[in-house]
């Protein structure tokens, strides 16, 4: 499964690529840029030609969580992120407004930058085991730092992993890939000269990986 990162600002140049992209990639990723820049209408306008999941890495008190993934739904997004290091009640909370729209909740267990190891790396595996016992459908694991992909996917077997941070960030596809269910890709694609071919080459590579690694 390939996700595209639509982390741009113009509406009009996301919609672009959405649709030279619509081929290759199997749902879009908005965050804060594109929201923020475009209004929360641009979800639903998204939704009508893929799957969007809805990457406000949720980090709230539960009923503040439950609100901002209420809207996500509403507006189209078939699925929302949260962050993990918030607890098991914010999950839970998430989990019975995405229920209500047969929605899906993926949860960050640690985040792809350096940085992150001074905190979330610390409690990863916490987190996926957490998320697993609340009943999320996924975990978004770093694909820069393989031995967290792996170690997630150990303790989530049946969990959906979405890994962000190939290409741009130097993760490398070959490192991850069996133990992934899909890659989060941005920058690679959009800003290519030719997004199109670039989605389709990821793609391409991440399957074949799936099956050589
Ligand atoms: O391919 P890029 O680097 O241009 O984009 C990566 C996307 O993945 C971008 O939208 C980031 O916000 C997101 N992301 C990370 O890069 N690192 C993380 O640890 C987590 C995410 C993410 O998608 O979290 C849900």
């Amino acid at each position: 499964m390939l996700v595209l990162a639509l982390d741009l600002t113009s509406r009009e140049k996301a919609l672009e690529i959405v649709e030279k992209t619509r081929d290759f990639v199997d749902a879009v990723k908005v965050n804060y840029p594109i929201v923020l820049s475009c209004g929360i209408e641009i979800v639903k306008e998204l939704s009508e030609i893929k799957r969007v999941i809805a990457d406000f890495k949720i980090a709230d008190i539960p009923y503040t969580s439950s609100l901002i993934a209420e809207i996500a739904f509403k507006n189209g997004a078939n699925a929302v992120i949260s962050h993990g290091f918030v607890g098991r009640d914010v999950l839970e909370e998430i989990m019975k407004v995405a229920e209500n729209y047969d929605g899906k909740v993926y949860v960050v267990t640690e985040l792809t930058n350096e940085g992150a190891r001074e905190f979330m790396g610390q409690f990863a595996r916490k987190i996926a085991e957490i998320a697993k016992e609340v009943g999320c459908h996924g975990l978004i694991a770093p694909a820069t730092k393989p031995e967290r992909v792996r170690e997630v996917r150990e303790v989530a077997k049946n969990l959906e992993i979405l890994s962000p941070g190939i290409g741009a960030q130097k993760g490398k596809l070959e490192e991850i890939a069996k133990y992934v269910d899909g890659i989060i890709v941005g920058r690679s694609i959009y800003n290519a000269d030719n997004p199109k071919e670039a989605a389709r080459k990821i793609k391409e590579e991440f399957e074949k990986a799936k099956l050589t690694s």
